[in-house]
C-alpha cells in the first residue's frame, strides 16, 4: 500500500525545469518555485534554522537576495529528485552560482553526496579555504573549528528503533580541505559510551553515514561513504541525546545534541 502510494506521487512531479523564477526562500539551501516545486540546493549545505545554528538566518538572507523573484537556472545529475520529492540542482543566476555565493562568505560549506557530484569541486574548495582562513560567517564557531562536522542527527529511527537500528544514524561531513582519514577518531553518547571509526577516507566535503546496527562499512568514495558501529540494539534516546565525536588525539571534534522539544502550554 505504502509503495503505491509513493508510485503515485512520483508520476505527480512534472519535468525537472531548467529554467524557473524563485517564489520564496526556505533556508540558505532551499527554495521554491513559482510552479511549487521545492528545491535542494546542491553543492553546499547551509546551517539549519531549526534547530536554529549560528549563521542559519544569515545564509537565508544571502539566498533571498541572491535568488527571490529571480529567474535561475537548474542543472541536474543522475538524480533529480530526493526522497522527499525536493528537486536537487545546481543553481545559477545570470552564471553565477549561488553555492559559490553562499561558500565564499562564510554561510555554508562544500557538501557532495555520491554519485551525483556537483558543481565546480576546486573552485568551491578554494572559496572555502580562503572563507575558513578569514574565520568567516560559520569558521568562527566552534562546530565548525575542527575537521568534521555533522549534519543531520537521526536519533528515532522510522519505526520501533529495536526493528530499525540503522534506521538512527548520523550524517557526518569533511569540512577540511584535504581528504581526510577517520581511523581511531570516536564517537560517543551522552553516557559517555563510546564506538570508534574504522580506516576510512573521507574526501572533502564528503559525507559518511553513522550506522548504530550492524553491517558491512561502506569505503568506496563514487557512493554514499557509511560506518556501522555494530550495536545490535538501538544507541540514540529518542528524547534526549548528545553524540560528540573525538580525533585520535581525544580532542573534541563536533558535538551534536537531539532533543525532543516539550509542547509548549
Ligand atoms: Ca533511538
Ligand atoms: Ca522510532
Amino acid at each position: 500500500m505504502l509503495l503505491l502510494i509513493s508510485i503515485a506521487l512520483a508520476e505527480d512531479y512534472g519535468p525537472a525545469p531548467t529554467r524557473a523564477t524563485v517564489a520564496s526562500v526556505y533556508d540558505g539551501d532551499t527554495f521554491t518555485l513559482d510552479n511549487g516545486d521545492k528545491v535542494r540546493v546542491g553543492g553546499v549545505n547551509t546551517p539549519e534554522l531549526k534547530p536554529a545554528e549560528a549563521y542559519g538566518i544569515d545564509a537565508r538572507e544571502a539566498t533571498a537576495a541572491f535568488v527571490e523573484g529571480k529567474e535561475v537556472t537548474l542543472q541536474y545529475g543522475s538524480v533529480q529528485r530526493d526522497s522527499y520529492g525536493r528537486l536537487i540542482a545546481w543553481v545559477e543566476v545570470d552564471g553565477e552560482p549561488l553555492a559559490d555565493h553562499l561558500i565564499e562568505r562564510g554561510l555554508g560549506h562544500l557538501f557532495q553526496i555520491p554519485p551525483v557530484e556537483t558543481g565546480n569541486v576546486e573552485t568551491m574548495l578554494a572559496a572555502q579555504a580562503k572563507a575558513r582562513e578569514a574565520n568567516r560567517g560559520i569558521w568562527s564557531t566552534d562546530n565548525y573549528a575542527s575537521s568534521l562536522h555533522m549534519t543531520s542527527f537521526h536519533a528515532n529511527a522510522a519505526g520501533d528503533d529495536r526493528e530499525n537500528v540503522n534506521g538512527e544514524y548520523l550524517r557526518v561531513c569533511n569540512v577540511t580541505t584535504e581528504p581526510l582519514n577517520i581511523d581511531g577518531y570516536r564517537i560517543t553518547d551522552a553516557t559517555g559510551a563510546s564506538w570508534t571509526f574504522p580506516d576510512m577516507v573521507v574526501p572533502p566535503g564528503h559525507t559518511f553515514k553513522v550506522h548504530s546496527g550492524i553491517g558491512d562499512d561502506q569505503k568506496d568514495p563514487t557512493s554514499q561513504l557509511a560506518v556501522f558501529l555494530g550495536s545490535p540494539t538501538p544507541i540514540w534516546n529518542n528524547k534526549s541525546d548528545r553524540a560528540t565525536i573525538y580525533d585520535r588525539y581525544d580532542k573534541v571534534v563536533d558535538s551534536r545534541d537531539h532533543a525532543v522539544k516539550k509542547a509548549t502550554p
